[in-house]
């Protein structure tokens, strides 16, 4: 049977290893077994959800950087190399299959774009996976809704979701991610815009920089450079605008990961793009439940998905919910059974890179 799963792609920051943990959660609370699996070696602490397949286990970014006399970005491309040469990924991912089915397969990858910008190591691991489990996998590549505030920035993100889609070469999403956090920022045109990425070159006209004040000897001169720079700047962005339109590639699915609606929303985007045959696994009723289930922590992180440790805090509703998986797990379906990897409580770690660790428009 074929390999269905979802590629985490985007820049540090962008809620990737958040989404992954509210997939997993989505996915467990609608009965579909799932798989996380961190393909960042330099990943701090244990991420909000246990990991099916960590390739810490494997290499190592601070190995690579003391054996090898490289840099933290250097090494990671190294720590790829590596992977992509030897056949422990492909091993580890075989021995998720239980009576040859495999879980639905989540990839959190590290935030460096160089990882598909200009280093083909992650595409060739994937295109093996692809081969050898017949893998149908999705990329979802994740833009901070942040990013809207700055119409240059955002500019810049429509280019780098490109860039993804055209270098991973699979079904694509892009996602806004944070939507929750929009209304903090001084959008230049609505949402809608943001969400659509059409007709890019009408956000040209709001790129540039203020003028600093005036310096008390230069008089004036500060306010002739910015105007020369926003010139400059204006006619940069608006090719790169042309270059994006041209390609009408480029949209973005909003995403408030703390909503199930939105979660909801985005799993099926993500089932149609890679064919997963949702429905067959995951009844409508069930799919319901989560989304409403989901919503309980409206306001707040997913939590992970763990009948045991939150037992005390659930309502009648989530209980009786935790005594049908029960139910479910101890008589498996007749033809196949599933080794699910339930998400765990979260250990007080975010799992992302540091702040300011890697800047990929500066
Ligand atoms: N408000 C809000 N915060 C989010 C959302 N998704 C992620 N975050 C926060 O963004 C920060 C970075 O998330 P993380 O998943 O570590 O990013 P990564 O570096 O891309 O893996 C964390 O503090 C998350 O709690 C979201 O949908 N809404
Ligand atoms: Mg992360």
């Amino acid at each position: 049977m074929s390999l269905f799963g979802c590629v985490v792609v985007g820049p540090p920051g962008a809620g990737k290893s958040t989404m992954c943990a509210g997939l997993c959660r989505y996915h467990a609370l609608s009965k579909r077994p799932v798989a996380l699996v961190n393909l960042d070696p330099a990943c701090e602490g244990e991420g909000l959800t246990t990991f099916a397949i960590d390739v810490r286990d494997f290499c190592s970014v601070d190995r690579a950087m003391a054996e090898q006399g490289l840099g933290a970005n250097g090494a990671l491309l190294f720590c790829m190399k590596e992977l992509e040469q030897s056949t422990w990924l492909r091993d580890e991912v075989e021995k998720l299959a239980v009576d040859e089915c495999f879980p639905y397969v989540i990839f959190d990858l590290p935030g460096q774009t160089e990882l598909f910008s200009h280093d083909g190591s992650l595409r060739r691991i994937l295109d093996d996976l692809k081969r050898t489990f017949d893998a149908r996998l999705v990329a979802a590549h994740l833009v901070d809704v942040a990013h809207c505030g700055v119409p240059s920035h955002y500019v810049a993100a429509c280019l780098l979701s490109l860039t993804a889609m055209l270098r991973l070469e699979l079904p694509h999403i892009n996602v806004l991610s944070k939507v929750d956090l929009a209304d903090r920022y001084e959008l230049a045109m609505n949402l809608e815009f943001f969400k659509d990425a059409r007709e890019l070159h009408r956000i040209v006209p709001f790129c540039g920089v203020r003028p600093r004040a005036p310096e008390p000897v230069a008089g004036g001169a500060a306010a002739g450079d910015a105007a020369r720079y926003n010139e400059r700047l204006q006619k940069l962005t608006g090719r790169i605008c042309e270059l994006v339109d041209d390609f009408g590639l480029v949209c973005y699915q909003p995403l408030d990961v703390s909503d199930g609606d939105s979660v909801a929303r985005l799993v099926r985007m993500l089932d149609k793009a890679n064919g997963h045959p949702a429905g067959v696994h995951a009844p409508a009723a069930l799919v319901e439940d989560a989304t409403d289930l989901f919503l309980l922590h409206k306001g707040g992180r997913p939590m992970p998905w763990d009948p045991e440790s939150d037992d005390a805090k659930l309502d009648d509703r989530v209980r009786a919910f935790a005594d049908a998986d029960e139910a479910a797990r101890a008589a498996p379906p007749r033809d196949r059974t599933y080794r699910t990897h339930a998400p765990r409580a979260p250990a007080g770690s975010g799992g992302g890179e540091e702040d300011g660790a890697f800047s990929w428009y500066s």
